[in-house]
């Protein structure tokens, strides 16, 4: 095996955002851009003598190359050993998983996760720690550091590895070993340890009806394993399980607005099923549906924190639960009632991952459709979609009757009140509209706190930062906050995932205690607040959109 220095010159614009480096694959493509940022992760970790390395990705256009780079870097770097899942696939919670139980040094997760892939699409990489955790950024802000001083990377000269199939290929009498992996088995065990399968198996052969989408995204093989092998679900209960390396054409997001085909099925009066589920492109995010109705992310943490003990994994009661702080403080009623803490974090998984190894926490979750728990350092679709089942299960009368998924959410809202909830996108706005939008908003923090916005009187406004209790770093400008006196906000951030322009974000929310208000459309619920947020931002005249892309 022969190691060569290559010469590289260096790019500017490696500044991993919310979750790794997200760029174009045509980005990706030019020559050097992948081997310069990998190696300034490398440069950045001091690898020790021995470590294993995890990489795999969703699957997507550039991923199966982007892995052989990677396998020739790392056995040019020091590492002994690298792990790929099979087919070059992990799904983001399967690659956190691998890690933390074969106790490897760290991952590459190959992902631009919800983002529409193929060639035309985007990719994606980010560095997991060796908790199996997205690298917290105190790395990432180096890596971008060493990323532009970049003068040289180090290659292998190995031939190309078959990632199809199981197996090993060892190299230099074992100085360096590539070992494909079938990651699937691994994570279905980890669900079946942690869920009581008997009883979901019983609540599926009662006739209660699931439908799950994979979105042709990683998630597939992962579902049919559990759900059609484990559960003897029908395979007429998923689609779209196929891998594709652009989606189908899709955009892999799970939400009423790109998971089309799901909403269709649930929304289809007395016919639809009981029980309805989707996942992202790398498997981390979950939306969940019931017959005819809708769960904001932030009620399906809270309603899973509030039912954690039905689970036997959380039935001696969970530690703490963790939010994003644009996701709603629905969860904060519940912890507040369990009489256990609740922390509030920046946006992106990677800042849960402290909290959760000094075992303060057990659940976590964000607005944006992603929750999970300690049994891995990443959010986890499927891991949120058996907690669901497990719950429903677990509620079903003697006769084996479950309730609706509405009825859960109508008894959980009556016992905390509601925090009715919305989330509106604006997607690709040209970058400086989108700043001068949030320059506007901070120029008002002087003059806000005081004035009233009809039924709405600001309290407080801030940029919000966080304070790590656990490692003493702080994050700024982690998004804009106007606090009302009633207990209502609206949020504004810029989102840290996108490649096209910018995209703003506007979170928005209120208490409502009175139940007789709580079947209330959340947008008709939040319909004045949609219209005070607007106005001070002045986001229709400074971008010229007149509605949001995308609202969840
Ligand atoms: C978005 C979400 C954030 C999530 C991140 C990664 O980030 O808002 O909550 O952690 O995506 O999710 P942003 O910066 O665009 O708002 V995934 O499933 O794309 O890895
Ligand atoms: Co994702």
């Amino acid at each position: 095996m022969k190691i060569i220095s290559k010469p590289t010159s260096a790019f500017n614009d490696q500044k991993p955002g919310t979750s790794g480096l997200r760029k174009k694959v045509k980005v990706f493509q030019q020559p050097g851009y992948l081997e310069n940022f990998v190696q300034s992760i490398f440069d950045t970790l001091k690898v020790p003598a021995g470590a294993t390395l995890t990489v795999g990705g969703d699957g997507r256009y550039y991923n199966r190359p982007a892995i052989q780079t990677i396998i020739q870097m790392a056995a040019a770097n020091g590492f002994a050993r690298v792990l790929v899942g099979q087919a070059g696939i992990l799904s983001t919670p399967a690659a956190s998983h691998i890690i933390r139980k074969y106790h490897t040094y760290g991952g590459m997760v190959l992902s631009a996760s919800h983002n529409q892939g193929g060639i035309n699409g985007d990719f994606g990489i980010k560095y997991n720690i060796s908790n199996g955790g997205p690298a917290p950024e105190k790395i990432t802000d180096d890596v971008f550091a060493k990323s532009k001083l970049i003068t040289h990377y180090k290659i292998a000269d190995l031939p190309e590895i078959d990632i199809d199939h199981i197996g090993e290929t060892i190299f230099d009498d074992g100085k360096f070993t590539v070992k494909i992996i079938d990651a699937v088995q691994d994570y279905a065990d980890l669900m079946q340890e942690l869920f009581d399968f008997t009883a979901i198996k019983k609540l599926l052969a009662s006739g209660f009806k699931v439908q799950f989408d994979a979105m042709h995204a990683v998630t597939g093989p992962y579902a049919q394993e559990i759900f059609t092998n484990r559960l003897g679900a029908p395979i007429t209960s998923l689609m779209n399980c196929v891998p594709s390396e652009d989606f189908n054409g899709g955009h892999p997001d799970p939400n009423l607005t790109y998971a089309e085909d799901l909403v269709k099925i649930m929304y289809a009066g007395d016919r639809a099923p009981d029980f309805g589920a989707a996942s992202d492109g790398d498997g981390d995010r979950n939306m969940i549906l019931g017959k005819n109705f809708f769960v904001t992310p932030s009620d399906s943490l809270a309603v899973l924190a509030a039912n954690a003990t039905l689970v036997p994994a959380y039935a001696t009661g969970i530690a703490g639960v963790a939010r994003s702080m644009p996701t709603s403080g629905a969860v904060d009623r519940v912890a507040a009632k369990l009489n256990i803490p609740c922390y509030e974090t920046p946006t992106g998984w990677k800042f849960f991952g402290n909290l959760m190894d000094a075992g303060k926490v057990t659940l976590c979750g964000e607005e944006s459709f992603g929750t999970s728990s300690s049994h891995v350092r990443e959010k986890d679709g499927l891991w949120a979609v058996l907690f669901w089942l497990n719950v429903l299960a677990a509620k079903a009368d003697a006769c084996g009757q479950a309730q609706s998924v509405e009825a859960i959410l109508m008894a959980h809202w009556a016992e905390f009140g509601r925090n009715v909830y919305s989330r509106h996108d604006y997607e690709t706005i040209p970058t400086d509209a989108a700043n001068s939008v949030i320059q506007h908003i901070k120029a008002q923090f002087e003059s806000l706190p005081g004035q009233t916005f009809g039924s709405y009187s600001v309290k407080t406004c801030d940029d919000f930062s966080y304070l790590d209790s656990i490692d003493g770093s702080i994050s700024h400008n982690q998004g804009i906050r106007i606090l009302f006196e009633d207990g209502s906000r609206i949020v504004f951030r810029l989102s840290g995932t996108g490649t096209e322009g910018a995209t703003i974000r506007i979170y928005l929310e209120a208490f409502e205690p009175d139940s007789r208000k709580h079947h209330l459309d959340a947008q008709v619920a939040l319909a004045e607040m949609i219209q005070i947020a607007l106005l001070i931002s002045q986001l229709k005249e400074k971008t010229g959109r007149d509605t949001p892309t995308v609202i969840t």
